[in-house]
């Protein structure tokens, strides 16, 4: 399951060339370039399984920081401002991670 399965190749690469400076990433913003927002449930669930690296169920600080890259590889890690951030616009329940229902409400919000 590539994310390229969901997403398409050009919108990843438009979202991605709009956060390359450290700190200019919005995951609103992004989710929306990159079609994201426009997808059902099943499909972000599907992208869901992918950011979560491990399997845990949850995506965790550190697989948050490696968002980008799962886009591209090439791709910047966050900094840690734009981790916090985005932590704290998913994580509602405040457990510090975010679950896949949080990552959808995220995604649609
Ligand atoms: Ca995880």
């Amino acid at each position: 399951m590539a994310i390229t399965d969901i997403l398409s190749a050009k919108d990843i690469e438009s979202a991605l060339s709009s956060c390359q400076a450290d700190d200019s990433f919005n995951c609103k913003s992004f989710f929306s370039m990159v079609g994201l927002s426009s997808k059902t449930p099943d499909q972000i669930k599907k992208v869901f399984g992918i950011l979560d690296r491990d399997k845990s169920g949850f995506i965790e600080e550190e697989e948050l920081q490696l968002f980008l890259k799962n886009f591209s590889s090439n791709a910047r890690v966050l900094t840690s401002t734009e981790t916090k951030a985005f932590m704290a616009a998913g994580d509602s329940d405040g457990d510090g991670k975010i679950g896949v229902e949080e990552f959808q409400s995220l995604v649609k919000a």
